[in-house]
């Protein structure tokens, strides 16, 4: 069945004017980027040169996505707006609070009974708003979505900084907050700072045991974690065409880590390929028509210097393998310099746990690639050092993998195959002696490995890398294994060498699935009515936050100044907090927990100003909240790094926090601090960092006539009575500004709509 392809015509039947009048309107060759962006223009906006990082602009995405942990909050404000149905089709996929443990199946059901509550109201409310709904064991939503949804020349916001994924299909796809989807789904229009380009030109063709996940591995490295921010990565070139279409899903998924809008290809041949085994011949027969406008024109890959804001050019054929980390996704290592990395900063060397899959690498590709290794052990006379798992992205791709014998291969090397779903990813993994915390090194194919992300040790150093390149590690049981050079030693003693991976592109027999998981909703959901318990643990009806009191605001007591790494798995901490994610005041009970105290280097452990005493960043905030005052929150550089969680925005809304002030925002984060209606700000000079002081009183000056692109000043109030004024920035426009005045977007369109 091939979803929505009545959209897909429509969009694609309207894309080639479209993008001819933008061509004409810029007055020069267009970048794929472009054609995509230009041709979702929200209605009336016309097509301008719009200043790449300085203008906001509207657009009108094709669809949404959404998967549990963040669809709760997205429909609990999506149910306040009035609206009967979604304006714009939309799914959600229960992916995110599986426990890995066991094996797949004791897991899923395991999942299945503690989540029931959730799932029932996930299923319910998808049922009465039109939302396609994709039960748990199914998979994970982007992987879920690019065998189903994504199609080239699309574009689609999902509540998933990982949504990027689906530029691997030629797609315009972004991470958002709930906020934002709730704005698509109502049928308004979704806003967007003008991304900057930045054009990445693959020449050559990967070999060996070189993946698509090292071209980002490298990207990662030569752009940093806020590299990307504000921009969006469009690839390029032979190698980019020679790639299957999933490795392109790859390299987009973790575009998520450089801070990147997104990434995208440009559609080829790969792509086509994939539609059609994907079972949507329909739509690739549809872009084979418009191919020109689903790509870059020849004149910019041609000159990239001329159309982008910034061109790095990699060579496949001379590209190594790499592992990325360990607590950060661009610390690049490439695999022959591992040995002198982990000597000289004390990594320990012996790999405990291989993990493969996620929503980044499961593919069917990837897993046969990975299944060409784990044969050799057997042939090859050797045993798998390290303990081995995988994650399936999809219920399609298991199904297939299953019956293709590649899963019993696995068995046979003592792999787990866990459901198909977030998993280990997300520190929904119930590790054995992870509650020790000794200090360990794992290896994963999935994309991010913050600290404690993965078990919740924080010793647990996490290094990411090709399923490939992960598979061979856990049968080597090195990291400083170098399947390129070094040989192992079998049980007979002799030295052996791993052969290259080689697979399928593609199911040589074709995808099968028994049943994907798949629940259409109700032509008409205005009968079913939506449950939620006034006792409820896991799920709260959302009530309206405050407006702005109309004056500048005096005496913010400093609640926290972060010191270094300030991602939201800091601020609002996934694994065993993702069940309070539909219940806004239990899990604001995790608000900046992880994040450091500059002032005494310490994780949850603050100043009460008013009281003297060290305690609990929540419970610290909960007191301020209780004595009327409120507070604000310092931090460094990219803040809020990672996901689109909106509940590292609504937590401190919710408890009384004022004002995020920081060297640097993260794209998402920033948008999800002012639709929730908080002052999200940045140190003019950042330098200024150093001024705070952790006694700090703090006045906001300059509110009553806050404007765009105007400055706000800040008063330090100092304990022993001095005081100094520091000047500070925001990237409010007009329309943020109403948000911070209505103590909300959501309150906008409230109001809005009851006039209606
Ligand atoms: C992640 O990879 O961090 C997540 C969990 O998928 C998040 C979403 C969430 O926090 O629910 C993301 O990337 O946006
Ligand atoms: Fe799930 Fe991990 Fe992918 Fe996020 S990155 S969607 S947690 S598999």
């Amino acid at each position: 069945m091939v979803f929505d392809l009545d959209l897909i015509k429509k969009t694609y039947s309207e894309m080639p004017a479209k993008v001819d009048a933008a061509r004409k309107a810029l007055g020069r060759p267009l970048t794929l980027a472009e054609k995509i962006l230009y041709s979702h223009l929200w209605k009336g906006v016309e097509p301008k040169d719009f200043e790449r990082g300085k203008a906001y602009v509207d657009f009108a995405p094709d669809r949404v996505a959404m998967q549990d942990a963040t669809a709760q909050m997205a429909l609990l404000q999506f149910d306040t707006t009035g609206r009967k149905k979604v304006a714009v089709p939309s799914t959600v996929h229960c992916d995110h609070l599986i426990v890995a443990k066991n094996e797949g199946k004791q897991d899923l059901v395991k999942a299945v009974t503690e989540n029931e509550e959730v799932y029932n109201f996930l299923s319910s409310i998808s049922n009465k708003y039109g939302i396609g709904f994709w039960k748990p064991g199914a998979g994970i939503i982007h992987q879920v979505v690019l065998e189903n949804y994504a199609f080239p020349g699309g574009m689609m916001i999902g509540t998933d900084s990982h949504t990027v994924n689906a530029g691997g299909l030629g797609m315009i796809a972004i991470g958002v907050g709930g906020a934002d989807a709730c704005d698509v789904m109502a049928g308004l229009s979704w806003e967007l700072l003008m991304p900057k380009l930045i054009g990445v030109k693959l020449t050559g063709k990967l070999n060996g045991w070189t993946a698509p996940k090292d071209v980002i591995l490298k990207v990662a490295g030569i752009l940093t974690v806020k590299g990307g921010t504000n921009a969006i990565v469009e690839y390029f070139g032979e190698g980019a065409t020679s790639m299957s279409c999933t490795g392109k899903g790859t390299i987009c998924n973790m575009g998520a880590e450089i801070g990147a809008t997104t990434s995208t290809f440009g559609y080829d041949e790969s792509m086509s390929r994939y539609l059609k085994a994907t079972g949507r011949a329909e739509v690739a027969e549809a872009a084979d028509a418009i191919k020109d406008y689903l790509t870059g024109d020849a004149d910019v890959y041609a000159n990239p210097e001329k159309y982008f804001d910034k061109v790095i050019e990699i060579n496949l054929s001379e590209l190594e393998p790499h592992l990325n980390g360990p607590f950060t996704p661009d610390l690049a290592t490439p695999i022959s310099q591992m040995k002198e990395a982990a000597a000289k900063n004390g990594w320990p060397t012996k790999v405990e746990v291989g993990l493969i899959g996620s929503c980044t690498n499961s593919s069917y590709e990837d897993i046969s690639r990975a299944v060409s290794l784990a044969k050799q052990v057997a042939e090859k006379g050797l045993k798998t050092k390290a303990e081995f798992t995988i994650t399936p992205g999809s219920e399609l791709v298991r199904y297939t993998i299953e019956r293709d014998g590649y899963l019993s291969t696995f068995e046979k090397i003592g792999a787990t195959v866990f459901a198909n779903a977030c998993g280990p990813c997300i520190g929904m993994w119930e590790r054995m002696g992870a509650e020790k915390q000794e200090k360990n090194t794992i290896v994963h194919s999935f994309n991010r490995n913050f600290a404690k992300r993965a078990d919740g040790n924080p010793n647990t150093m996490a290094f990411v890398a090709s399923p490939e390149l992960v598979t061979a590690l856990a049968i080597a049981g090195d990291l400083t294994f170098n399947p390129i050079t070094d040989t192992l030693t079998n049980e007979k003693g002799e030295q052996v060498k791993l052969d290259p991976p080689s697979g399928d592109e593609l199911p040589v027999k074709g995808f099968a699935v028994e049943d994907a998981g798949y629940q259409a909703p109700a032509e008409d959901g205005s009968g079913v009515i939506i449950d939620v318990k006034s006792d409820s643990k896991r799920l709260q009806l959302l009530y309206s936050f405050a407006p702005w009191e109309g004056t500048d605001l005096k005496g913010l007591k400093l609640l926290i100044k972060a010191k270094g790494k300030c991602t939201t798995d800091h601020i609002s901490m996934a694994g065993p907090w993702l069940k309070f994610r539909g219940h806004l005041d239990n899990i604001s009970n995790n608000m900046l927990i992880g994040a450091v105290n500059f002032f005494n280097e310490k994780t949850d452990n603050v100043k009460n100003q008013l009281t003297g005493e060290y305690g609990a960043v929540p419970a610290t905030q909960r007191a301020y909240k209780a004595a009327g005052v409120g507070s604000i929150v310092v931090g460094d550089e990219n803040y809020g790094e990672g996901s689109s969680r909106e509940h590292a925005a609504m937590e401190p809304r919710h408890l009384g926090v004022r004002v995020v002030l920081v060297k640097s925002f993260a794209r998402i984060h920033e948008t999800n601090l002012k639709k929730q209606g908080m002052l999200a700000l940045t140190f003019a000079n950042k330098e200024d960092y150093d001024k705070i002081q952790e006694d700090d009183s703090i006045d906001v000056i300059g509110l009553t006539s806050f404007t765009p692109s105007q400055p706000l000043q800040l008063v330090l109030n100092h304990k022993d009575g001095s005081n100094e004024t520091i000047t500070v920035n925001h990237s409010y426009n007009a329309q943020q500004i109403e948000w911070f005045k209505a103590g909300g977007a959501l309150n906008v369109i409230r109001a809005e709509f009851s006039k209606s």
